[in-house]
């Protein structure tokens, strides 16, 4: 079997979760950190984001495409349930936490964390005060969604958690989320179960953007 590579910078949620899927199945691959924007990445990615993977002479982007190709290539457990009805719930929320969940936390919120690490370290205020009461909802939906068992679909870990853990660790990392976080009564519950998972554990970034301004 060639070699597998998942590409990307390990900050980005959209790797991490991938590598999240690859740990749990025990997938063994070799991680190429790149930027999004970068010729490996360019060479695979249409819009230039990340992560892209290689297997051979498979080339792929977007990761929840990624993740059905390792699915479905290699052994190992997979974190879509074999009932079809969990399976598609397991789909539902992967599409809503990357078209509706994603866009608010981190695209315009965390954002602001990240531009100003990137700029001239001063935080953009205003977009985070326009953000906090659009999420205030979103955060009072997951934290009902997960409120049942500690996960967003049945029982156990699946990929929608593989998904949304992530994003809900980069929301403890800042301040006005984090404090939104501490007055759910399940979410953060959610969060300290799921970030001490082994495959989170493993593929947890270090040097998030945002601490280069403390
Ligand atoms: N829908 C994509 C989202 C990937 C994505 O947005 N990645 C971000 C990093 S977390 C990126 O590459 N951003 C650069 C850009 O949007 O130009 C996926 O599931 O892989």
């Amino acid at each position: 079997m060639p070699d597998l590579q998942i590409i990307g910078i390990p900050q980005s949620a959209y790797v991490w979760m991938t590598r999240i899927a690859c740990a749990e199945k025990g997938v063994p691959y070799r991680h190429v950190v790149a930027l999004p924007h970068t010729p490996e990445v360019d060479a695979i990615h249409p819009f230039g984001k990340i992560p892209v993977m290689r297997h051979g002479d498979v080339t792929l982007c977007e990761s929840r495409a990624i993740i059905s190709y390792i699915d479905r290539v290699f052994d190992g457990p997979s974190l879509l349930p074999r009932d079809p009805i969990a399976a598609a719930q397991v789909e539902q929320w992967a599409s809503i936490i990357c078209t509706t969940i994603d866009p608010l936390w981190l695209r315009q919120y965390y954002a602001a964390y990240v531009l100003a690490a990137r700029g001239n370290g001063v935080i953009d205020r205003a977009r985070i005060e326009a953000a906090i009461p659009k999420m205030e909802p979103q955060f009072a939906v997951m934290d009902r969604a997960v409120a049942k068992t500690g996960h967003l679909v049945g029982d156990s870990f699946t990929l929608a958690d593989a998904y949304f853990t992530p994003l809900v660790f980069y929301m403890n990392a800042v301040p006005e989320s984090a404090a939104l976080l501490a007055k759910t009564s399940h979410l953060k519950a959610y969060l300290d179960r799921h970030i001490a998972r082994p495959s989170v554990q493993q593929t947890k970034p270090t040097n998030l953007v945002h601490e280069m301004l403390r």
